[in-house]
Order: structure tokens, then C-alpha cells, then sequence
């Protein structure tokens, strides 16, 4: 079964926004199967923006991710990495549609309220990277077969 990796960043825990992003992904009918709170250290960060380490931005990407605690989060489901990230919605929010998280509720390239892989290998580094196996439960919701 496919799984991403998404992280609610320290914007959205700061402004309250963490049931109201969470219910998305569990509405849809992704399964939650890993779910930590935590602040992130400044190895974390600069590993987890490896890619961008070229960046002008890189330094307050970092800066950013390491202010606060953030919800770092395994979920599970057919074709779950590209749909959660049309779920989130474009990078900045401006240009996010409405119904996406980043449409409906911000407005800050650099404050995009939540971080979601953007493919198949991302998913797998990043999994690695913020998750040890144990800390992923592997479980299958009671669903009615024929309702879903
Ligand atoms: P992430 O899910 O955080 O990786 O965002 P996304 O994949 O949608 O966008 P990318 B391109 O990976 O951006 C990573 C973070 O860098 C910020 N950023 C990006 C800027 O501040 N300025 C820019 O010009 C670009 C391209 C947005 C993302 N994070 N935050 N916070
Ligand atoms: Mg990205």
C-alpha cells in the first residue's frame, strides 16, 4: 500500500489549524498510520531541505521549520502521495485553488501551513527520515467492503 510523508509545519500548529488539516486527509479515507509532535532539530531540517540547500531561501526555510513544534504524520491509501499533495494544494497559497488546505487557509509562500512528498522516492526518504519502523502502525480500518 502507498504512503507519504506529511509534516503540518509551525504555522499551522501555531494558529489552531491542526484538527481542521488532519479531518482532511481522514475524510478523504486515507489511513493514519504514523503521528508524531515534535520539535525539529537544525540536522532535521537541513536533511529534510537537502534539496534546496542551494536555495536563497534555504536559511529561512530552516529557520522557519525549527521555530515550533510541527506534527510530522505517515498516512496510507491508493494513490496517496498525489492526492494528498492536490489536497494541499499549490506551493504558494496564493495561487493554491480554494478547497485545497493552502486556498482556504493561507496566504505565504514561506508559511504554507503544511509539507507533503511530492513522489514516490521523496515519500520513501522522507518516511526514513522522520519515522523508525516501529514508530508506523500497520492497521486496517473496520470499512464495509462494498460502502468503500
Ligand atoms: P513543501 O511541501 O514544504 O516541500 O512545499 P512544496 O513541495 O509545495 O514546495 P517546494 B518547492 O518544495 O518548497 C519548499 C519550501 O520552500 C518555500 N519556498 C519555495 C519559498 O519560500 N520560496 C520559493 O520561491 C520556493 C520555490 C516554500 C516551501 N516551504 N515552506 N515553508
Ligand atoms: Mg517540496
Amino acid at each position: 500500500m502507498e504512503r507519504t510523508f506529511l509534516a503540518i509545519k509551525p504555522d499551522g500548529v501555531q494558529r489552531g489549524l491542526v484538527s481542521e488539516i488532519i479531518g482532511r486527509f481522514e475524510t478523504k479515507g486515507f489511513t493514519l498510520i504514523g503521528l508524531k509532535f515534535q520539535k525539529v532539530s537544525r540536522e532535521l531540517a537541513e536533511q529534510h531541505y537537502d534539496v534546496h540547500r542551494e536555495r536563497p531561501f534555504f536559511p529561512g526555510l530552516v529557520e522557519f521549520i525549527t521555530s515550533g513544534p510541527v506534527v510530522a504524520m505517515v498516512w496510507e491509501g491508493d494513490g496517496v502521495i498525489a492526492s494528498a499533495r492536490k489536497i494541499i494544494g499549490a506551493t504558494n497559497p496564493l495561487n493554491a485553488e480554494p478547497g485545497t488546505i493552502r486556498g482556504d487557509l493561507g496566504i505565504n509562500v514561506g508559511r504554507n501551513l503544511i509539507h507533503g512528498s511530492d513522489a514516490p522516492e521523496t515519500a520513501q526518504k522522507e518516511i526514513a527520515l522522520w519515522f523508525k519502523d516501529e514508530e508506523l502502525v500497520a492497521w486496517q480500518p473496520h470499512l464495509t467492503p462494498w460502502l468503500h
